[in-house]
């Protein structure tokens, strides 16, 4: 008898350690997909862990033909993201906290990265990210240069492809708090309660703006 209950006990656990498959859809104003747009998901069962994880464990952010490579990028709480110039001129990188996460933070960063000479190899300034919320990066030196770091609390963060969709497989079951934010996304959109089960979840959010445009 004892057996029996602990193996309805262990398959009870495995059972709500196994989740269902979300996909969010984010959509402009207008209703067309928005590309590196970032969605966190913060599950009930906070300790269960994507596998394999959604976060990598370092980041580079290139400065190339005056842009931050990638646009967008998405990193946990605490990780180290290097910037690399690899323009032949003079790149000063600047990061501006944003976002509910650190409404009143001061929290920001500098760098003054030389341009690459040829055969020598590109400048690099390496920081670490340890405060949740966005950073807006630009540049002291070219005013169109555009950029965010999305530092997040959860390891079930991610952008949105190029359809517009973000999708995350096996989230534990139960209540899940939905989160999207995006640059240009100036109001943040309140948080959404989901309910996660065993069958595929399709939840679209839309945002009040419509991203303006990159320059090619
Ligand atoms: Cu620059």
């Amino acid at each position: 008898m004892k057996n029996a209950t602990t193996l309805i006990a262990a398959y009870a656990l495995c059972a709500s350690a196994i989740g269902g498959n979300v996909q969010i859809l984010v959509l402009d104003k207008e209703g067309k997909p928005v590309t590196d747009a970032v969605v966190v998901m913060y599950p009930s069962t906070p300790n269960a862990s994507p596998a394999p994880a959604l976060l990598p464990r370092s980041a580079t952010v290139l400065q190339e033909k005056m842009r931050f490579i990638p646009e967008v990028t998405v990193v946990a709480t605490g990780t180290t993201v290097r910037f690399t110039n690899l323009d032949r001129w003079d790149h000063h990188v600047r990061g501006t906290a944003t976002g509910l996460a650190t409404p009143q933070s001061d929290a920001g960063f500098e760098a003054r990265l030389a341009g690459k000479e040829e055969g020598k190899p590109a400048s690099s300034a390496d920081i670490t990210l340890d405060k949740p919320g966005a950073v807006l990066l630009g540049c002291h030196l070219h005013g169109s240069m555009r950029g965010s770091i999305f530092v997040t609390d959860s390891a079930w963060t991610l952008k949105t492809n190029a359809e517009g969709t973000a999708q995350f497989a096996n989230v534990p079951n139960g209540a899940v708090k939905l989160r999207v934010w995006h640059a240009d996304q100036l109001l943040d959109l309140p948080p959404q309660a989901l309910q996660v089960s065993a069958s595929p979840l399709n939840q679209t959010v839309q945002l009040s703006v419509v991203p303006r445009r990159r320059r090619i």
